[in-house]
């Protein structure tokens, strides 16, 4: 079987995540210039947040080296992170504000461009109200950008609609640890992998994904470590897996279900622990127990030995951590499923102990701090919830406003989307988020965006977003502010500013303060009147103080000693807390785990005789969310130049598909074509498509709408579909045979 290449996700699988050096004499050649500096920092991508070390000439970054001491990926990098540089001085960079007339963009000046900003959004909410206006944010941007973002929603504009893309991303894990813990975030620190005797790693691309993280799992596999791992894809890590399950898309539930049957069934719970820690268990168990492993496995796929083996392995084992990503998440009851994990490990007192635990791999960047700060609709500084009068009350005061000023509870990302849909909303002020690519059902979203009376967008690059935008203000990269954002395994670091933003673009914690300034008017411009980002991470200690996500003893300066610092962290000299829930303990008032039994439910896109197939979506190891960035990254788009249909040599065969046919996919919501790979490694009842392209190639123009009532995340990961063999899209240049070649 043919198949392309995959060089850099084979060899993370093979050797564990590498230490990828620069050509001799580096990309750039030798120079005679003077030495680069090097600035420690992080990488802009993922949420492992590796330590690296910019080479920076000439306020240029020009290169990387490793930054060995940096104790996460001790060096380490995967292959976007030694490239990021690469986007630095692209020719794309937004170096001028520019606003929409009838003929295209045209640029203009920073005072004509905020003024045209103001004018629109203030129109709309003198007509239609504070809240026909919305804010949406992004999980890339530092918290202390992320602060702003809340606060410049809720105090300059007033509308109780501000979001942000982790509303796509981790929502759907949030729910249920807030509702068992009392906190959103990962209770081990990544430490601990090692030391679980069984690892279960649940609808998680490791090598892929989370690359760092593989070499995390080899060293468990290294101590005698059992690796499991459920998917509806034999991912590059599964090949030094002790058992596979291949799970079928939008069914973990019923396979949780099972296992903990089993566990109950067999009189493997820990008793004591359940007693004294957790609160709810009797329904877990109740509900279990019509999931015997036979009528489990008929839906989810997953043969009934293998949900035995598991569930008495990780019951068996002393200390097991389970680990889990979108492919767990990323469905309407994407709440649910990540509860039937956390009452499975609970259920064998797998919480709060060295190499015990669940846990979650958070993905953007700032995926953990950028859902700290409020920047979600439902929550304020320091993991506090918008509708606790106390922690109003705490905000409203370092805020200067009074806590009835405070708006609400807002609509959600996708639910804003209807929103403008049904008129409610016409205006959007839009930063680090590219929803003509990132939500599901494309067509519609692209509607709503040409239907708001203004809509201006912040960002380094011309998104397929901004294409809609009435102005679009140039930001700043990563490496032009600093700042802090908390990595996947809670630990917040530090950012530093290697360059300043090229002419002509802002850094967006000055634009967003300017924008602060002059929305809030006379009476509000003197609370966006921070002069750098350490003012605003000042004022975002004292708003998280108290709260569950307290940063209160954080300094820039702390985090640069000690290699960052875990929150909670609340006075200077307190040492942070990498693990929770220690002794068992939550941060529930009565220091309980409250569990819940989770029933099982049918997806929102099922199967039937006309859309017989999963789809299900995700990503490649060389591509990043969106692509605005790795798009513009040749190495990287040498790698992975356009999005490859996977499938089952079975299925393709009994369509007469090819490997690099071109096949057409057809959802309720249309049809796309991509191009086939056919590979064993996934379920022959299940296609896949990455989804880091836009327009013709974009695998959200077949995804369905349906969320998860709780964390109103949407199903990217199971939609129905039917295939066939496609003609090559229009415009596609067609391979010519190479003349003399057999
Ligand atoms: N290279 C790269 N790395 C990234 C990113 C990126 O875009 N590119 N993005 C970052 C971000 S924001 C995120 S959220 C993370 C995402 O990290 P992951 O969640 O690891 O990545 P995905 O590819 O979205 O999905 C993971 C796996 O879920 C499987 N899956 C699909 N459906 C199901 C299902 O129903 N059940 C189960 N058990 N598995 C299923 C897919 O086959 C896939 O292997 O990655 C982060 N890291
Ligand atoms: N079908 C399908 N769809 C998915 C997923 C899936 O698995 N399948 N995964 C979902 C997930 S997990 C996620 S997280 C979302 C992500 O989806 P998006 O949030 O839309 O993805 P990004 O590419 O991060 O978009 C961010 C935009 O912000 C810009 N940007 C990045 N950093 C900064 C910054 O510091 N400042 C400013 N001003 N701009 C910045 C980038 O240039 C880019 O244009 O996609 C979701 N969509
Ligand atoms: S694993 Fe994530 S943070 Fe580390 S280098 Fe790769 S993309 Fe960057
Ligand atoms: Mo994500």
């Amino acid at each position: 079987m043919a198949h392309p290449p995959r060089s850099d996700a084979d060899l993370i699988a093979e050797f564990g995540p590498h230490l990828a050096y620069e050509p001799p004499g580096g990309w750039h050649g030798p120079s005679a210039g003077p030495p680069p500096a090097l600035v420690k920092t992080h990488c802009c991508f993922c949420g492992q947040q590796c330590g690296i070390q910019l080479k920076v000439r000439d306020n240029k970054v020009i290169g990387f080296e490793p930054w060995e001491e940096f104790p996460f990926n001790r060096g380490m990098l995967c292959p976007k992170g030694v490239r990021r540089y690469l986007q630095d001085n692209h020719r794309d960079r937004l170096t001028a504000p520019l606003v929409r007339e009838a003929s295209g963009f045209r640029p203009t000046t920073w005072d004509d461009a905020l003024a045209r900003t103001v004018r629109g959004l203030q129109e709309i909410q003198a007509a239609h109200g504070k809240d026909a206006v919305a804010v949406l944010g992004g999980a890339s941007l530092t918290s202390e950008k992320s602060y702003l973002v809340g606060k410049l929603a809720r105090v300059a504009l007033g509308t109780r609609h501000v979001d942000y893309n982790g509303r796509l991303c981790m929502v759907s894990a949030g729910v249920p640890y807030k509702h068992t813990f009392g906190v959103d975030r990962s209770p081990n620190p990544w430490s601990d992998i090692p030391k679980a005797q069984v690892l279960f790693i649940i609808g998680a691309n490791i090598a892929e994904c989370a690359p760092i993280t593989t070499d995390y799992v080899w060293r468990c596999k290294d101590a005698g470590g059992t690796l499991i791992v459920a998917d509806p894809r034999a991912t590059p890590i599964t090949r030094k897996a002790d058992l596979f399950l291949p799970v079928r898309p939008g069914t973990d539930l019923a396979m949780l279900l099972a296992m903990l049957h089993v566990v109950v069934r067999d009189g493997l719970e820990n008793r004591a622990f359940l007693e004294a820690h957790t609160t709810g268990w009797a329904e877990v168990a109740a509900e279990a127990a019509a999931w015997d492993p036979v009528r489990a496995a008929r839906i989810c796929g997953v043969p009934p030995e293998a949900i035995e083996r598991t569930a008495h392995l990780i019951a068996k084992a002393e200390r097991a951590i389970l680990l889990h990503a979108r492919g767990l998440e990323h469905h309407s009851k994407g709440v649910e499923n990540c509860q039937a994990a956390i009452n499975l490990m609970l259920t064998c007192g797998h919480i709060g102990r060295e190499g015990a635990g669940v846990m979650m791999v958070t993905g953007q960047g700032n995926g953990q701090g950028g859902r700290e700060h409020g920047q979600k609709c439902d929550q304020l500084p320091g993991q506090r919830s918008i509708s606790d009068p106390a922690a109003r009350a705490h905000v409203a005061k370092i805020w200067g406003i009074a806590p009835e000023e405070l708006p609400g509870a807002g609509l959600t990302a996708l639910e804003i989307v209807e929103a403008i849909h049904r008129g409610e909303i016409r205006g959007l002020l839009l930063l680090c988020f590219n929803p003509m690519v990132s939500l599901p059902d494309g067509a519609y979203v692209r509607e709503a965006l040409d239907k708001l009376a203004h809509f201006t967008v912040i960002d380094f690059f011309l998104s397929e977003t901004a294409h809609h935008a009435d102005v679009v203000l140039p930001g700043s990269l990563q490496e032009e502010e600093e700042g802090v954002v908390c990595s996947a395994e809670g630990r917040v670091i530090h950012i530093q500013r290697a360059v300043t933003p090229p002419d002509g673009a802002r850094a967006d914690t000055d634009i967003l303060c300017e924008l602060g300034r002059r929305l809030g008017g006379e009476r509000h411009a003197a609370k966006f009147a921070f002069a750098s980002p350490r003012e605003v991470f000042d004022e975002l200690r004292r708003a998280s103080a108290g709260g569950v996500a307290d940063y209160g003893g954080i300094t820039y300066e702390r985090i640069d000693r000690e290699f960052g610092l875990f929150w909670p962290c609340p006075t200077e000299d307190h040492p942070g807390t990498p693990r929770l829930f220690e002794g068992g303990r939550t941060y529930h008032a009565d220091g309980k785990a409250h569990l819940e039994a989770t029933p099982w439910r049918e997806g929102g896109d099922p199967l039937d005789a006309e859309f017989p197939i999963h789809l299900t979506t995700g990503r490649v190891v060389s591509q990043y969310l969106s692509g605005t960035q790795t798009r513009r990254i040749g190495p990287l788009v040498d790698q992975a130049p356009e999005p490859r249909l996977e499938l089952h040599p079975t299925l393709a065969d009994a369509h007469g598909i090819a490997d690099g046919d071109w096949v057409e996919v057809t959802t309720r919501r249309g049809a796309q074509t991509f191009r086939a790979l056919v590979v064993r490694t996934i379920r022959p009842d299940t296609v896949f498509v990455p989804y880091h392209w836009p327009g013709a190639r974009s695998a959200n123009r077949l995804t369905h709408r349906t969320m998860d009532p709780r964390s109103k995340i949407p199903e990217f990961k199971s939609s129905a579909c039917r295939l066939a063999k496609g003609a090559p899209p229009p415009g596609t240049r067609r391979q010519l045979p190479i003349a003399g070649a057999s």
